[in-house]
C-alpha cells in the first residue's frame, strides 16, 4: 500500500493528490443498479479512485436480465494489467465474472501483478452467482473456480445465503448454521469470510453479518429494513471493504465501516423502474449545485 501510510483510515481528500487507488473486475448493469455502476458510485461515497476490469455486459432492467455478452478472457486479463502496472492499485475486488475460463485469466494476471495470493495487495472476492431477479450471472461449471482458485487468494470473500449453500452445501436458516459455514468457507482458503446475512430472513429486526478469521468470530449487527430495493447491496459492501482497506485500514475495521456504509445505502435506497430498485450512496454527495455558481 504504496504511500499511504499518512493517510490511515480518515484523512480527508487533497487537491493535487493521488487519492487510494482501488481496482473492480465486475460486469455491466444497463439499469445502472448493480456491477461496476454501483462499484464506482460507492469508491467515489467511500473516497477513493475506482478502476474497471469489465468481464461481462449484461443486458437488463430492474426486472432482470435478458442477456449476457462475456468479454474476452485475455482482454480481462489486459485491463487488470493495464492498470496495475501503471496507475497501482491498493485494493482490487471482484463482482460478477461468469466463466471459469474469466476467473483462470483473473488469477493469472493477479499473480503477475501482486493481487491476493501472497503479493501485497488486497484481494476481495465477493462471489456473484445471481442477479435480484433470480437470474443466473456464473456458469454452474465455474463453482470449481472460485473454490479452488479465488478462494485461496482471497484476503476476504462475502458470500450471501444462496451463494453459500452453491459453494459449500449448507442452508443457514440460523445462526449456528451460519458459523458453520463460515468455518467451512475459511477451510477453503481465505484469509476472512464474511457470511453475509441479509438472506437470514429468520432474523426478523436485525441483519447479522458474520466475520471469521479461522480463529474468531465476530458478529456486525445492523437494522433490517423492510424493503425490496436491496439491488446492488452485495457490490456496495464489497467494494466499500476494498476503499477501507485501500485507505490502510486493517480487515476488522474495514469490514466494521462497510457495514455502517452499508446500512446508510439500505436507507437511502430508492423504486426504479418496475422491479428492484437499487440501494444508495447518493447521501454521501454534498448538493453542490444549489450553492451560488462562478465562485
Ligand atoms: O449484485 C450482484 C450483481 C453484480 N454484477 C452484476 C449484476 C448483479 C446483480 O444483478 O447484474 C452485473
Amino acid at each position: 500500500m504504496r504511500g499511504l501510510g499518512e493517510l490511515g483510515g480518515g484523512v480527508e481528500p487533497t487537491v493535487g493528490r493521488t487519492p487510494p487507488r482501488v481496482l473492480t473486475i465486475a460486469g455491466t448493469d444497463s439499469g445502472g443498479g448493480a456491477g461496476v455502476a454501483a462499484d464506482l458510485r460507492a469508491f467515489a461515497a467511500c473516497g477513493v479512485h475506482g478502476c474497471v476490469a469489465v468481464t461481462a455486459v449484461t443486458v437488463q432492467n430492474s426486472i432482470g436480465v435478458t442477456g449476457v455478452h462475456t468479454i474476452p478472457p485475455e482482454t480481462v486479463a489486459a485491463q487488470i494489467e493495464a492498470v496495475a502496472t501503471d496507475i497501482g492499485l491498493d485494493a482490487v475486488k471482484t463482482g460478477m465474472l461468469a466463466t471459469t475460463a474469466i476467473i483462470e485469466a483473473i488469477c493469472a494476471a493477479c499473480d503477475r501483478t501482486g493481487i491476493g495470493g501472497s503479493g501485497p495487495t488486497p484481494f476481495i472476492v465477493d462471489p456473484v452467482a445471481a442477479s435480484m431477479s433470480g437470474d443466473s450471472l456464473l456458469a454452474a461449471s465455474a463453482l470449481d473456480a472460485y473454490r479452488e482458485q479465488l478462494f485461496p487468494r482471497a484476503t476476504v470473500v462475502t458470500p450471501n445465503l444462496d451463494e453459500v449453500r452453491l459453494l459449500v452445501g449448507i442452508d443457514v436458516h440460523d445462526r449456528d448454521a451460519q458459523y458453520r459455514a463460515a468455518k467451512a468457507l475459511h477451510a477453503l482458503g481465505p484469509r476472512y469470510v464474511l457470511v453475509k446475512g441479509g438472506h437470514l430472513v429468520e432474523d426478523t429486526d436485525v441483519c447479522v453479518d458474520l466475520l471469521f478469521d479461522g480463529d474468531s468470530y465476530t458478529e456486525l449487527a445492523g437494522p433490517r429494513f423492510d424493503t425490496g430495493h436491496t439491488h446492488g447491496s452485495g457490490d456496495n459492501m464489497a467494494a466499500a471493504i476494498a476503499s477501507g482497506l485501500a485507505r490502510g485500514l486493517a480487515v476488522p475495521a474495514a469490514v466494521a465501516q462497510a457495514k455502517r456504509f452499508l446500512v446508510e445505502t439500505v436507507r437511502w435506497s430508492y423504486p426504479l423502474g418496475a422491479g428492484h430498485g437499487p440501494v444508495s450512496p447518493l447521501w454521501t454527495v454534498r448538493p453542490w449545485w444549489r450553492e451560488p455558481a462562478g465562485e
